[in-house]
């Protein structure tokens, strides 16, 4: 089993005179100003969960775009700084952008073409030719501050994410003495997608000077595959899952990203939880037979309106339930600025206030809406609090909201009801499997999933925490640097 201490003997055991050095859109510490005061927040999320520790252990540097409003006034000339800031142990080192790289890289390119590109979700990907310049800038950027700290060291590079396309080519250009692993976060698409896309061959050529490419399952990678059979000249090893173009090899592999399921699981056991649940019960009067829980980034490939129609038909289907549950949806406002977003909130503004007044008495209404932020310990309230999970997502790479679930639930309780279309329902068998697309079967699904004796919840609910205590985000990261530790360095 993979834990956190195994992931650091791994690495400070094997790592040698290599440098690590992990890039991201997304910084792992973010400084922002507070009534004056300078204060340092940890970024949420479970790649700076896995990473962290690793960084930590082998003291690397962590490149990443500065976001924080008080980035600037604590980081050096170069844009570095120790972090984590109580006990200093390795560099973030910062990238800034202009609003207009921003804008071109980052909601442009990444955001309107490449996101809806490889999600299923039938939204028209947005191709702009400035956007793409702005892209193909902003990787230059990030491939002068990882090449400023290589110089003439031998070092890994682990890259993260569909931002970074091109990043491993520059890098290699550039210096011999680079390894890179990338990790793709979202689906690949089939080869009938991908083919629409203007910069198909930048894109492919960019992923291919990487020597390891990681994406959450096995269909993923075929489709990674597939499209480059499609697109370039190249010799594709279907056994061993490596792509040999113009003599370099890139070998592709599945990696299913997971969580910390120990540290889910003894948090959301605590007397501080216990003590957050009862004040959210208080806050959104939660005193009902059954609480259904929906929990996003608010996104048009999480599938929430088709959550909420679902509701509506549940209601109509089995009135008996009407006043005796209430469906909680959480969920911090994303991407605003891209028209899309925009679309996606107003429709569930209008959509929850339809079913609202179709069914409300005079002291409920089915749906809450929460447009916050979350803190970590009100995530694992909620979690515990949730008689159902609904995660109903049209097309996700893997989505950790239903594996922090399953890992809050120590007590065995709680249903998950998983979209077949995530990367998890390959892991989480034991959930109830839906199409969000099926509203009929979704409203019976919930209905089922209310009938559920004690015993059968828990053995549901057992068996899939054995699977994500096992297949823990140690166990991902792990592996990724396992296997990169097995390239041979050419000189
Ligand atoms: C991409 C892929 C893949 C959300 N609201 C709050 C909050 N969150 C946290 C959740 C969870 C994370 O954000 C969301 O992760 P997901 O995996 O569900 O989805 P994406 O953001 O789309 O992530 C996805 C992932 O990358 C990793 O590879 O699984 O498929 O799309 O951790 O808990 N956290 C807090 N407050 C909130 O209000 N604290």
């Amino acid at each position: 089993m993979w834990t956190k201490e195994s992931l650091e003997e791994l690495i400070r055991t094997k790592l040698g005179d290599y440098l690590l050095i992990v890039v991201s859109n997304r910084e792992p510490y973010i400084h922002t100003l507070k009534k004056g005061k300078i204060i340092c927040q940890k970024g949420a999320g479970g790649v700076i969960t896995a990473l962290d520790p690793v960084m930590r252990a082998c003291r690397g540097i962590w490149v990443a775009q500065a976001s924080g409003d008080a980035d600037r006034k604590v980081t050096d000339r170069e844009g570095k700084i120790q972090v984590p800031p109580e006990n200093p142990l390795y560099t973030l080192k910062r990238v800034w952008l202009s609003k207009e790289e921003e804008e071109g890289y980052y909601y442009g390119f990444s955001n309107e073409a490449l996101w809806p590109l490889c999600h299923m979700a039938f939204t028209r990907p947005v191709f702009r030719e400035s956007d793409w310049e702005y892209y193909k800038n902003v990787n230059q950027k990030f491939a002068e501050a990882v090449l400023e700290e290589v110089k003439e060291k031998k070092a890994f590079v682990w890259i993260q994410d569909y931002h970074m396309t091109l990043l491993p080519k520059y890098l290699k250009e550039a210096s011999a003495n680079i390894i890179t692993a990338h990790f793709w976060h979202i689906p690949w698409p089939n080869p009938e997608v991908f083919r629409i896309c203007p910069k198909r061959q930048e894109i492919l050529e960019g992923l291919l000077a990487n020597d390891l490419l990681g994406f959450h399952i096995r269909y993923h990678c075929d489709n990674f595959l597939a499209t480059v059979d499609r697109e370039l000249e190249a010799k594709i090893d279907r056994e061993k899952m490596s792509v040999i173009k113009a003599g370099h090899e890139t070998i592709v592999r599945p990696y299913p990203i997971s969580v910390d399921f120990e540290d889910i699981s003894t948090r959301a056991d605590s007397k501080e939880i216990e003590e957050v649940m009862r004040q959210l019960k208080e806050e959104f009067s939660l005193d009902y037979e059954f609480i259904f829980l929906g929990l996003d980034r608010i996104d048009y490939t999480k599938g929430i309106p088709e959550r909420l129609r679902a509701i509506d038909r549940f209601l109509e289907k089995y009135p008996q339930y009407k006043e005796r549950f209430i469906f909680i949806q959480m969920g911090e406002i994303s991407r605003l600025h891209i028209p899309r977003y925009k679309a996606l909130n107003d429709e569930l503004n209008a959509l929850v206030e339809e079913i609202n007044w179709k069914y409300a008495t005079d002291h409920w209404a089915p749906i809450i809406l929460v447009r916050r932020h979350l803190s970590y310990p009100e995530l694992l309230a909620f979690y515990r609090l949730g008689t159902i999970c609904i995660v109903s997502s049209l097309h996700d790479g893997m989505n950790l909201v239903s594996k922090e679930f399953i890992s809050a639930r120590s007590d065995l309780d709680g249903v998950l009801l998983l979209s077949q279309f995530t990367g998890a329902a390959r892991e989480l068998t034991d959930a109830f499997l839906i199409n969000p697309y099926d509203v009929e079967n979704f409203a019976d699904k919930l209905h089922q999933a209310l009938q559920l004796s004690k015993e059968e919840r828990e053995r549901r609910m057992l068996k899939m925490r054995q699977i994500i205590q096992t297949n823990n985000i140690y166990r991902w990261a792990g592996k990724v640097i396992s296997e990169l530790l097995k390239f041979e360095f050419k000189e």
